[in-house]
This record gives structure tokens, C-alpha cells and sequence, in this order.
């Protein structure tokens, strides 16, 4: 037998000698706050259930607020999944299917209404992008275009982490997990309500409910009842990179967008765990 060790290339790397494992060796050279790939980028995230699913009445203002917004920003719309995807968890989880299994399938809803926005928006050179082409080439598909729609959902598919029986990453997480990773400018969140309260201003304790203009990450990880988006995304959001606030705001009032886009202070501010540089 021959000793295979001794025909292994050694491969220069400041990493090459020491476990992956152990951060206080890493952090010299992993440390370092990456670099922003578009950091032009505005990434609205439009609501399945809440904007989507209401049709014409809802999406033809929405429609016509990203269409003026195109010569002031370049945008990447990312949408939710909505009521086609709750459908699918309840005949999915009667039928006892893994959560890696209906990822995928709730994603696919969250892809299908992307693809009725761009259609709308098409006239104007919008088109629906896939996943493989965020991920590589959306650069060239943005220097086409002043703005693309894509799924808002990560396409973890089986690798969905199996800690709830519902996907626990979902639009609102995706949409936030790119901004950051893109570097880009800003994201905000399109819901049916005026940002995020003490409790649903929908529910039973809505008399309750006050409006949180400005809240943190710390502040709402505090909050005890429901969130306006996934509660993966306070997770996400601790951690990230780039993105250091996040403004939700309601899409049913026409003008909300535009200002948030514009930098006003209309709807939620929550400020995330990325620091200035
Ligand atoms: O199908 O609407 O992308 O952009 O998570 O995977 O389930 O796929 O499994 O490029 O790769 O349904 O087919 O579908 O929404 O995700 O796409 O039309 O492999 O353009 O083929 O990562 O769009 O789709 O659902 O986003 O979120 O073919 Mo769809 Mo979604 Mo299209 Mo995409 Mo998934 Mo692809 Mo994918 Mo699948
Ligand atoms: P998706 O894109 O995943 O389909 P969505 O983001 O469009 O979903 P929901 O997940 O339904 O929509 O979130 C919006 C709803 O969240 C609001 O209509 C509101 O009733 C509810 N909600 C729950 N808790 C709160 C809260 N604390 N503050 C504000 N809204 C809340």
C-alpha cells in the first residue's frame, strides 16, 4: 500500500492548519466585515397574505408605486407565499409530510405570485427572475432592468431546519437573509398594517395594541405575542452584516412605500445587530 499522505498538496491558506471550529483562531481573518456586492439595491418585500391575496384592489396601487419608483431606485421585489401556502401546510401536515418537504412547496406559492407582479410590471422591463439567477446573476439582470421580482422564500427545500413542523425560514427571513447578503441599501417590508404593535391590532387583544414606531431587535424579541413577519427573522437580524434597519410599513396606503423608500419614517423602524462601520 502506498502512504497517500505524502502525495497531498499543501495549499497556502492562513486557515489551512487550524480547526474551522475554534473562532478566536478564525476571527483574524473571518472577522472582517464583508464587502457590500449591491449597495445601490432596494429589496421590498411585498406580503403574500397581506398584499397578494387581496388582488386588484391591493396590488394595482402597489403596481403603480414600484412603476414610478423605477427612475429613483433600482429594486430587487421579492414576494411572500400567502393563503395557497397555508392550504398546502394543512393538507400537507394531515398527511404527516416533513416540514424539508413542504418548504419547497410553500415556496413555490411565494414564486407564483412574484410571477403575477412582474407581469403587471413587465411594460416596464420587470421581469420574474429565478433562484439561480439571484444568486449569480443579478448584477446583469440590474444593469437591463431598474428593478427584478423574485420568490422572497430561501430555497432551503430538505435542508429546512426540522426544529418546528412548519418552515421556520420563510419570505419575510429570505428576503432579509439576501439584502444582507447582497450589502444592500435598504429593505423594507410591505404588510396591511401600519408597522408593528404590542399585539395584532387583527386580534382579540387589539384594544391593547400600541404602535411601535421605532423598536430593536432586544425589544421585540421581549414581546410575547405575534409578529407582523416571520419570528426567524429577529434571529436573522441579530446576526447581520449590513442591513441596519428595517422599515415595515402598510402597502394599502398609497404613498407609504415611496416615502420609505425615500428615507422618511412612515411605518416601523426596527434596527437590527449590524453596526456602522
Ligand atoms: O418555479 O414559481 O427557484 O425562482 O423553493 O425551488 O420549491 O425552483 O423546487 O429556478 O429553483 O415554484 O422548482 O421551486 O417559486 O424556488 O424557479 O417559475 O427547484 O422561475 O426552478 O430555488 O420560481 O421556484 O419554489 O423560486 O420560491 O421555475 Mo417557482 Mo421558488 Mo420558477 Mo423559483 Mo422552489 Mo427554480 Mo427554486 Mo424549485
Ligand atoms: P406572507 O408574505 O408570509 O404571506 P404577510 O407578511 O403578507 O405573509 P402576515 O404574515 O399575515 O402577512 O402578517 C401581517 C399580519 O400580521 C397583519 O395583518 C396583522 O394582523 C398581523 N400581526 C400579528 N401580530 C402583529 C403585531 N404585533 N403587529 C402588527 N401586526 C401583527
Amino acid at each position: 500500500m502506498t502512504n497517500t499522505t505524502n502525495t497531498i498538496k499543501h495549499v497556502a491558506s492562513p486557515l489551512a492548519r487550524q480547526t474551522l471550529q475554534d473562532s478566536d483562531l478564525t476571527r483574524p481573518v473571518a472577522g472582517i466585515r464583508p464587502i457590500r456586492i449591491l449597495p445601490w439595491l432596494q429589496v421590498v418585500k411585498i406580503g403574500g397574505r397581506s398584499i397578494m391575496d387581496r388582488g386588484a384592489e391591493a396590488i394595482l396601487p402597489i403596481v403603480d408605486e414600484l412603476r414610478k419608483l423605477l427612475p429613483e431606485h433600482r429594486l430587487l421585489i421579492l414576494t411572500g407565499a400567502g393563503i395557497r401556502a397555508r392550504h398546502l401546510y394543512g393538507v400537507g401536515l394531515d398527511l404527516g409530510l416533513p416540514v424539508g418537504s413542504l418548504a419547497p412547496l410553500a415556496a413555490s406559492e411565494a414564486g407564483q405570485n412574484g410571477h403575477i407582479l412582474a407581469s403587471l410590471l413587465a411594460p416596464e422591463g420587470v421581469s420574474y427572475v429565478e433562484h439561480p439567477t439571484i444568486a449569480s446573476q443579478l448584477a446583469i439582470h440590474l444593469a437591463a432592468a431598474r428593478a427584478v421580482v423574485g420568490s422572497a422564500f430561501p430555497p432551503y427545500h430538505h435542508h429546512e431546519f426540522p426544529n418546528s413542523r412548519i418552515p421556520t425560514h420563510r419570505a419575510d427571513t429570505g428576503a432579509f437573509l439576501l439584502a444582507d447578503a447582497l450589502g444592500a441599501a435598504g429593505l423594507t417590508i410591505v404588510e396591511d398594517v401600519d408597522g408593528i404593535y404590542t399585539a395584532d391590532p387583527n386580534g382579540s387583544d387589539s384594544k391593547q395594541a400600541q404602535f411601535l414606531r421605532e423598536t430593536s431587535i432586544a425589544d421585540l424579541t421581549k414581546l410575547k405575542g405575534t409578529l407582523p413577519f416571520d419570528r426567524a427573522l429577529l434571529e436573522v437580524m441579530a446576526t447581520a452584516r449590513h442591513i441596519e434597519r428595517v422599515q415595515v410599513v402598510n402597502g394599502l396606503v398609497p404613498g407609504r412605500l415611496t416615502a420609505a423608500l425615500r428615507g422618511e419614517h412612515v411605518g416601523t423602524i426596527i434596527h437590527t445587530g449590524a453596526r456602522p462601520v
